[in-house]
């Protein structure tokens, strides 16, 4: 079967595209879309073309498995040509996403219709390129630089409706009769005699010279979501180029950035994390008719921060929750928060006071831990404490129906262990949130000893619906995410107490960027958790941080000390306190550079993937760098820890782990996979 086929209604020819998943520009795509076009502009029966496509989307954008191999067929660039300088006016009729190359064609296009439910976007930045078949080019010509550059330089779409209101889309058609009305919308304009040709607009454009003030206000506001990343940089160039120079200037500059781009490191890491995403969605060793189990309802033990984000992100998705607590005051000041946040999200205009209204309205608050008897799912979310978990999950099995999922939030304790308190193992999976849990995109999907494949196949189905991104872990103390976070923080405390200074162990992981480093970290997460005043015995440097009050932001000291403004200084008290403890344990303070920071913080956390993978905990090296992407804050430009450690080199990363073993204490062993990876010359992806 044809991949895109031409037919005709009336005197409108419509070529259809039917490439799943995703019609995707592949070289079959764009021939057939080559091959459409000649016949219709040959045909003297057509007088307007309307371009579609079957199946759940639009083109959403060239085909990323065929970058960096030799290309065959017309060049999306041809065929965009080709489209503009049709000679009958063509129309793009868009539903699902029209992404990246698929934008771009629909730019060329004379006219674009959507429907309501349509997406229209440039995400090429979120790949680490720019739009490379003229969307920087024309998308300022048709919607004016100030609309353009959010769509470029930050890959975030927007809605039909949106692009309607920007001049994107001239109309936007029904959701249920896209053909009719884009033949339709054809008829009536193929009676015109002219049709906009996007490269030939200038009516959008500001005067050159004009515009800076724009780029300025737009830099200003994005510095920080685009720090340390090339291709946003890049796209602000090429829209410049659109500004100042003619169109054909501007597409040579467009293709100069792109093609440096597609080359670069940050890219190759970044497309790496685009299919490391989809990837983590996919359990290897299950059943393929393994059923998905309905969830309509969900419970949710606990109402404090954790709980209520958790509650928060099944009510946003339209399932309804029943909350438990065991005293009305905390049940009415979990709530109260849920409400909270979704107020702020109303009045920054991300949510309508409808879908607020919608979304609380589905929430069921009580002290009655039978309400949650008729729930598909109930997640306990309470303190991290091994009896009362066993505690609740010997309970639940009393009262929940058959068929229910059992699920825990704990971050690290045995979910086996937490299992055994029922009588239904099979049921127990952990699902774990990182907080706020209504925001982070990470979910650890624990899977357990005895779990069934059908309740890990609903908790990974049931995390797409609910917007997070799932990566299966096994049982072990810590799962992926916590237990490579420990080998840092140890090696953290250790670079300080030999001699480097905490906010230069911190400066070296934001250099390497990160958010934040592993000081700032305890200071705004607090260092008194898990802290007891009353045993406190001042031995470790956290104690006498915590006995003297400098426990974090919160109290506006900790290993800084913060101003009004919550803005840090390095401490000359810690300091001292530091140089104290070392001196009392004997040793001498020495200079500790960067590099060694960096190898000391991060090489251990590669090693302690690769026991992750040795193990089978994690089912793939990819997953790890989607954990610590989603749920720890690494830069997404480097891809990862398990992609980084690729382009750093295997062999590398275990002589310096044997460089520095003595240092790194007895707790870090080298992995035998790192091992026999580094002395094969292998990679860990692929
Ligand atoms: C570009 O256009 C460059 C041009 O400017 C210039 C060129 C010269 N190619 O995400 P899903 C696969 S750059 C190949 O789970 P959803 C995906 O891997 C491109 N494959 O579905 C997955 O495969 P599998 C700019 C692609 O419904 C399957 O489709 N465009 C592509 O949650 C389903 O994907 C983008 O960056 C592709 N372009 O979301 C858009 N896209 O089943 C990228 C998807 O084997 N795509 N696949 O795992 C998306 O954002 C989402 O896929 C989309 C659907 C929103 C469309």
């Amino acid at each position: 079967m044809a991949v895109v086929t031409t037919g005709k209604k009336g005197r409108v020819a419509v070529i259809v595209s039917d490439h799943p998943p995703v019609n995707a520009l592949s070289s079959s795509v764009r021939q057939g879309l080559a091959d459409g076009l000649d016949e219709a502009l040959s045909d003297d029966s057509v007088d307007a073309i309307v371009i579609r496509c079957d199946g759940r989307t639009f083109f959403a954008g060239a085909d990323i498995t065929e970058f960096g191999k030799a290309a065959s067929g017309p060049s999306l660039g041809d065929i965009i040509d080709r489209l503009e300088s049709a000679s009958k006016p063509v129309v793009a009729a868009i539903h699902g996403t029209a992404f990246g190359g698929g934008l771009e064609i629909a730019l060329a296009c004379h006219y674009r219709v959507a429907v309501p439910s349509a997406k229209l976007g440039l995400p090429e930045v979120k790949l680490g390129l720019i739009p490379g078949a003229g969307g920087t080019q024309r998308l300022p010509r048709v919607v004016g630089v100030e609309a353009a550059l959010p769509l470029i330089v930050t890959g975030d779409p927007i809605p039909a409706g949106k692009a309607h209101e920007i001049g994107l889309v001239d109309a936007v058609v029904s959701e249920n009769a896209l053909e009719g009305d884009a033949v339709a919308f054809a008829s009536d304009r193929a009676a015109k005699s002219t049709h906009p040709v996007a490269s030939q607009r200038t009516d959008r454009l500001p005067a050159p010279g004009e515009a800076g003030p724009v780029f300025d206000a737009f830099r200003k506001k994005n510095d920080r979501k685009i720090s340390g990343l090339e291709a946003p940089l890049a796209a602000i160039q090429a829209v410049k180029a659109a500004v100042e120079q003619p169109f054909e200037e501007g597409i040579a500059k467009e293709r100069e950035l792109f093609g440096k781009l597609i080359t670069s490191d940050q890219s190759k890491a970044m497309r790496h994390v685009f299919f490391a995403e989809r990837a983590a969605a996919r359990i290897d060793d299950i059943p393929a008719d393994t059923p998905v189990l309905p969830v309509k309802s969900v419970g949710i033990i606990g109402a404090g921060t954790m709980g209520g984000g958790i509650a928060m992100n099944f009510l946003s998705a339209g399932i309804p929750v029943t909350i438990v607590e065991r005293e009305q005051g905390p049940l009415d000041r979990g709530v109260g928060i849920m409400q909270a946040n979704y107020d702020r999200s109303a009045k920054r205009g991300r949510l309508s006071e409808q879908q607020v209204s919608d979304a609380m309205g589905k929430l069921t608050a009580t002290l009655d831990f039978n309400a949650l008897a008729d729930c598909d799912l109930v997640i306990e979310a309470v303190f991290e404490n091994m009896d009362i978990k066993k505690d609740i999950f010997a309970r639940l099995d009393d009262i929940m129906k058959d068929g229910a999922i059992l699920a825990s939030n704990t971050s690290a304790l045995n979910l086996d262990e937490i299992a055994s308190a029922t009588k239904r193992p099979e049921a127990v999976i952990g699902l774990h949130f990182f907080s706020p849990a209504n925001v982070m995109r990470l979910l650890e999907v624990v899977r357990g000893e005895k779990t069934s494949p059908a309740v890990l196949k609903t908790s990974m189905s049931l995390a797409k619906k609910i917007g997070k991104i799932a990566v299966v872990s096994g049982v072990c103390p810590g799962f992926i995410g916590n237990r490579m976070l420990r080998y840092r923080q140890m090696q953290a405390q250790k670079l300080i107490m030999e001699g480097a200074k905490p906010w230069d162990v911190d400066r070296v992981l934001t250099e390497f960027g990160f958010r934040m480093g592993p000081f700032q970290m305890s200071d705004l997460a607090g260092l008194d958790i898990g802290w007891n005043k009353e045993t406190s015995k001042g031995e470790t440097l956290r104690d006498v941080l915590c006995e003297r009050d400098r426990r974090g932001q919160k109290t506006g000291k900790g290993y800084y000390d913060y101003d009004e403004n919550r803005r840090p200084t390095p401490s000359p008290e810690v300091e001292a306190l530091i140089a104290e403890f070392i001196k009392k344990s004997g040793r001498e303070q020495r200079e500790i550079d960067d590099t060694e920071i960096l190898e000391r913080l991060l090489y251990p956390m590669v090693n302690e993937g690769a026991k992750i993978l040795e193990e089978g905990i994690a089912q793939r090296a990819s997953d790890i760098d989607v954990v610590w992407l989603n749920g720890y804050g690494w830069p997404i430009q480097t891809g990862g820890p398990m992609f980084w450690a690729d382009q750093v080199g295997l062999d590398r990363i275990v002589e310096r782990l044997e460089a520095h073993q003595d240092r790194l204490g007895k707790e870090v062993t080298l992995s035998a996979l790192l091992k026999q990876k580094a002395s094969k010359g292998e990679r860990f992806n692929g």
